[in-house]
């Protein structure tokens, strides 16, 4: 129904996407796109990269006066960055490869495994494809996917839960715009003081936080996903969105492995029904998803992100060329993206809701979808009664 395909290297010229797939007559917000772009730049603990970019997204095809044609999409960030690495990260012969080459692999990153299975001498070939530079193109496709959902009255909002060892009482309330102008995007004032204090003390020490962040999605209609074939499953492709993400190690719906923890009267949402409302549930254990479908409570699902791998106090490592004992290689980095991640998150999560949702409803045209999306709803409510 809808696809894409992104590129792009960490110090190219830029990240690339097209999407293909997106019905006509999508208003394109810009301003929406950009805002989640400099959103994911921000956080405390972010490093001397986000000083030199300020991503803002180029649309090249596909979208006439401010809404989509009906024709591929194809959107650009470009890397301020290339002016300092035009002549290394050359693609013509002759570009200045012996310079900033990256032998000593970083471990946890692509580094080792990536330069042996790819077969190249320098390690750079592989981090610069492999960096978290590329989820700046992911949160723009998943921005339009917002643009595209919120014509349904579907809202996602994200926030951080945990950086390290201090954990957050989350403050559902407190999930709006202005959340994502402070420090760390968490809605409970005394965790992020002390998160802003554990990635002080890790930056001193050299050293990097991981944490766990999560995404919340209101608005869906019940009936999203399917449970007839795994590749279809929400849940399951929910689950992918998030562990692609660089650096996300876990991933939980609802309850997520506290469930496994609980007896079964402790773990589901018990049914009611009341005439008008027709049925419904007083708890959101399951995080909206039974079956794989959505069952119209708010979709829950939270991400666990490690510690990035580019520590500037490096952990041990061996040459890759020579063997020799070492230090892994000191990229530019973040001493906790986490806040950043949440941004990404979010919108990879828009994506996968927008493909099952246009899986549901898809046209070619907004109309056309509106009109599926309507009449359905209408036969939801008729069952309902
Ligand atoms: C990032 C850009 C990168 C890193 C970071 C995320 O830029 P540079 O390598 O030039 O500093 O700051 O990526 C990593 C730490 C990593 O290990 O991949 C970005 O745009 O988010």
């Amino acid at each position: 129904m809808v696809r894409y395909l992104e590129a792009g290297e960490s110090h190219g010229k830029g990240l690339v996407a097209i999407i293909e797939g997106l019905p006509a007559g999508i208003p394109v917000d810009i301003d929406a796109i950009n805002w989640q772009l400099a959103r994911r730049q921000g956080g405390h603990g972010r490093g001397g990269r986000m000083k030199i970019e300020k991503d803002q997204v180029e649309i090249i095809t596909g979208v006439r006066d401010g809404k989509t044609i009906g024709s591929p999409v194809t959107l650009m960030i470009h890397n301020k960055d290339w002016a300092n690495w035009e002549q290394i990260m050359s693609s013509e012969p002759g570009a200045a490869i012996d310079q900033k080459t990256v032998t000593l692999p970083r471990p946890g990153h692509a580094d080792l495994t990536g330069g042996i299975k790819y077969n190249h001498q320098d390690l750079r070939n592989i981090l610069e494809r492999a960096s978290a530079r590329e989820t700046a193109i992911r949160v723009a496709v998943g921005a339009l996917a917002q643009n595209v959902l919120k014509q349904f009255g579907v809202e996602l909002w994200s926030h951080v839960v945990s950086i390290g060892s201090v954990q957050a009482q989350p403050d559902y309330a407190n999930l709006n715009d202005a959340l994502y102008d402070t420090p760390v995007y968490c809605t409970d004032s005394d965790a992020e003081k002390a998160m802003i204090a554990e990635i002080d003390t890790a930056k001193e020490h050299g050293d990097t936080l991981g944490g766990v962040v999560e995404v919340v999605v209101h608005g869906l209609p019940l009936g999203i996903g399917t449970y007839v074939h795994y590749d279809r499953k929400l849940d399951g492709k929910l689950a992918q969105a998030v562990m692609s993400i660089q650096a996300f190690k876990g991933v939980e719906i609802g309850m997520g492995f506290e469930a496994a923890r609980v007896p079964g009267s402790q773990a589901h949402d018990e049914i009611f029904y009341e005439a008008g409302r027709g049925f419904y549930h007083k708890t959101n254990r399951c995080g909206g998803l039974e079956g794989s479908m959505t069952n119209g409570e708010p979709v829950i699902v939270r991400g666990a992100m490690k510690p990035i791998p580019t520590l500037y106090q490096p952990l041990h490592s061996a040459d890759f060329l020579t063997h020799a004992e070492g230090l892994a290689s000191v990229e530019r980095s973040d001493a906790c993206a986490v806040p950043a991640a949440a941004i990404v998150m979010q919108n990879a999560v828009a994506w996968t809701i927008l493909e099952s949702f246009l899986e549901k409803f898809g046209g070619d045209n907004l109309d056309e979808v509106k009109r599926n999306y309507n009449s359905y709803l209408d036969y939801v409510k008729a069952v309902m009664q």
